[in-house]
């Protein structure tokens, strides 16, 4: 070997101390998102847990978090509490962070059955007006943040698990159209923002899948705007779709004209979590990322917040939980990471990225844990509230107890759930 001169002793020197620190400030799951071109990796977050000054150091990195969405503050609850009363202090914060930071924001979300004020599910309004007051409050909240929701989760969970649409105050007074009139409103107000239909369990294909591919072509019908569709992804370890399975899944959505997103991911599991579970929820994070890798029209993912401090599923799912890549401590659970990290490594890059073409709160319920009666049967007897569908919260007029075998959890004043 040549005996090393005083330059190559200095070059080594150098290169010895400054790769390691160039690498660590630019790798994150954001860069290699980027960098398998993708639009961003990103975060979920919520307005309380911004004081946690390590919560929002973690949250400000771009290297990991190209893109945020606020898990809350965006919400009817939030933005309307009474009629014409609009309150967007919190959304702002939001909004404005993500701006401070030059991370995307998905706007989450316009219309939805849950957190939605009594005033609206409980109004007793005709159709003509139920519109009216839809209509209003998109063209309002989506005018207030224009130019700066990246995309815009316009109609949330509008399906039930059979594919068929459920029972929201919206459907049950306007029909389907409501679904067309919201991605309606929402593009005249700001044609710049990309607009989707999100929801859960539309991951494989299914009953539900095919309801979300006829939403899409329902709003194409009456000659609506529409970008999207937002894949959830609150998936359980172990039962999590193969990549084989969310890449075909995605592709039929791409068939349609649509570009798709991972919006919540999270994989939950019984807590505290095995090995043989970290070993599996390794398998399904690196599934789901190489299938959105792996489809182009997939833009990004995004996880349902970063750290088990703030996720919601110990809350709704008791005794589980450990189902983000960093810990309670928010400390970085490496195995997971790393599986995210050579996900978007994987296979072949795309080689285009994606472009658009086209108060008063009533005293709260209390839903108490309701198990159904003689669980034999297989269908949901009239009545009862199909699995995942809502059982409660404030408002709510429909059935309170759960199909054979579904448990009905309370999530907050305003929604319980049969899961
Ligand atoms: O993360 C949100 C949590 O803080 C709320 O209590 C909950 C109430 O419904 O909503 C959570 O976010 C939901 C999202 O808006 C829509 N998909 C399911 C998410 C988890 O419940």
């Amino acid at each position: 070997m040549a005996p090393l001169t005083g330059l190559s002793l200095f070059l080594v020197a150098v290169g010895a101390i400054a790769s390691p620190l160039q690498k660590r400030a630019i790798d994150g799951l954001n860069t290699r998102a980027v960098a398998a071109g993708k639009a961003y990796f990103g975060s979920a977050t919520d307005n309380g847990e911004l004081t946690d000054t390590a919560y929002a150091a973690g949250l400000n990195n771009t290297a990991d978090f190209g893109q945020i969405t606020p898990g809350n503050s965006m919400k009817w609850d939030s933005i309307e509490p009474s009629r014409g009363v609009f309150s967007y202090a919190k959304g702002d914060v939001i909004a404005n962070l993500a701006k401070a930071n030059g991370q995307k924001l998905r706007c989450h979300t316009l219309v939805w059955h849950s957190q939605l004020p009594s005033w609206v599910s409980n109004g007793n309004f005709d159709n003509a007006t139920l519109i009216e007051i839809m209509t209003n409050h998109i063209t309002n909240e989506v005018s207030h943040f224009k130019g700066q929701c990246y995309h815009w989760d316009v109609v949330n969970e509008a399906l039930n698990e059979d594919g068929t649409f459920r029972e929201s105050v919206f459907y049950k007074t306007v029909g389907p159209a409501y679904i067309p009139l919201a991605f309606a409103a929402a593009a005249a107000a700001d044609p710049a923002a990309k607009l989707y239909y999100n929801d859960y369990n539309i991951e494989s294909a299914g009953l539900k899948s095919t309801g979300a591919q006829n939403i899409v072509k329902l709003v194409q019908q009456y000659g609506a705007h529409i970008d999207g569709v937002g894949m959830q992804a609150h998936f359980i370890v172990g039962s999590t779709p193969s990549q084989a399975a969310q890449e075909a899944n995605m592709k039929a959505f791409v068939d349609l004209g649509m570009e798709v997103a991972i919006t919540e991911l999270d994989i939950r599991a019984t807590t505290p979590i095995s090995d043989a579970d970290v070993a599996k929820q390794v398998v399904d994070y690196g599934n789901t990322v190489r299938a959105c890798k792996a489809v182009e029209r997939c833009v990004g993912v995004t996880i349902w917040d970063w750290t088990d401090k703030y996720s919601w599923i110990p809350s709704v799912f008791s005794g589980q939980g450990s189902a983000l890549p960093w810990d309670g401590d928010l400390k970085k659970k490496d195995a997971v990471y790393s599986a995210i990290l050579s996900a978007w490594d994987s296979g072949t890059a795309p080689t285009t990225t994606p472009t658009r073409t086209s108060t008063a709160i009533a005293t709260p319920t209390t839903t108490t844990v309701t198990k159904s009666p003689g669980c034999t049967a297989t269908a949901a007897p009239k009545g009862t509230a199909m699995l995942w569908g809502q059982c409660g919260g404030m408002g709510w007029a429909g059935p309170t107890v759960c199909v054979c075998g579904a448990t009905c959890k309370k999530y907050n004043d305003w929604y319980s759930q049969c899961v």
